[in-house]
């Protein structure tokens, strides 16, 4: 039993003192479909980084490390035209992955954030088309703070917000045609690649919580709209915009614009019962194809 313990203490001092880890990944380009259910949905072409080959997923796999880690992601092109990899503010190399090719990306994780990915070539339509996901990066002793002795939270979230033209973008690109791409109108928004009405129901999406709780909610926004996420049920703090963290007293916010390619972290607290909406504010982006909250909207719900 002593020994037990002892080696129980052991494993504890272990932890809070942990060495960076070794970290890998490996992604799949590979063309899919997305669905989108409910009144208004449909089922788009889509191109994706997937954990399985022929499996990509909208958005990508999320990929979660802590500060500091050795970080090894490997990708595999399995398309017909080139690809790239690349985590905005965090990886450098740009170039194209060839068809039927794979690349290394080897890094240090960077300061603890949300960070995102996607494939920067083609003029947007490859990120238009699915290929993008969220790059967490933990504080290195791995606790519950947004940063290294940064503001602590009980539950966590990450909101890849994004959208798609199905068809003017989607049908044309898959189907090798020319994507006239000065025209982007898009019918279908989404928050975890899903419509409004699958996504105020994903308990992975939803903001939960007991009283008093707080939620730290990553956003990263990959289309190329801006979108104004309203919080219902109570004003929020804005802890980092793009990472960069914003100054103490925090402000108050019940709405928060995320511009294209770009990142935002905010502190919710459940303060009272009950079901609250979670929607963008611009009209045409709460819908599927038009069809009223089916687009980017998720729940805020009180245990
Ligand atoms: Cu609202």
């Amino acid at each position: 039993m002593i020994r037990k313990l002892a080696l129980y203490a052991l494993l504890l001092i272990g932890q809070s003192t942990a060495e960076a880890a070794v970290r890998n990944f490996t992604l799949h380009i590979d063309n899919g479909t997305l669905n989108i259910t409910g009144t208004g949905g449909t089922s788009l072409n889509v191109w994706g980084y997937g954990a399985n080959q022929g499996l990509p997923t909208i958005p990508a796999p999320k990929l979660v490390v802590n500060e500091g880690d050795t970080v090894t992601i490997t990708v595999y092109n399995h398309r017909s035209a080139s690809h790239n990899f690349v985590i905005k503010n965090v990886t450098t190399d740009v170039a194209a992955i060839a068809s039927g090719g794979s690349k290394v990306y080897s890094f240090t994780a960077p300061t603890a954030g949300s960070y995102l990915y996607s494939d920067t070539l083609n003029n947007n339509i490859n990120r238009e088309m699915g290929l993008y996901g969220a790059f967490i990066v933990r504080p290195a002793d791995n606790s519950n703070t947004a940063w290294t002795g940064g503001p602590s939270y009980n539950n966590e979230n990450v909101w890849v917000v994004s959208e798609m033209d199905k068809p003017r973008w989607n049908d044309v690109a898959s189907t090798g045609g020319t994507v006239a791409t000065a025209t982007y109108k898009p019918n279908y928004f989404i928050i975890n690649g899903q419509g409004g009405f699958d996504a105020m129901m994903n308990m992975s999406t939803m903001v939960m919580g007991t009283l008093n709780q707080k939620s730290l909610v990553r956003i990263v926004n990959t289309g190329q709209f801006s979108h104004s996420l309203h919080f219902h049920g109570n004003h929020f703090q804005v802890l980092t915009i793009n990472g960069v963290r914003q100054p103490t007293p925090f402000e108050q916010w019940d709405t928060i614009n995320v511009p294209p390619m770009s990142t935002a972290e905010v502190l919710y607290t459940i303060n009272q019962y009950g079901h609250y909406p979670m929607h963008v504010h611009t009209a045409q982006a709460e819908g599927a194809n038009g069809v009223y909250l089916n687009g980017a909207a998720t729940m805020i719900d009180m245990q």
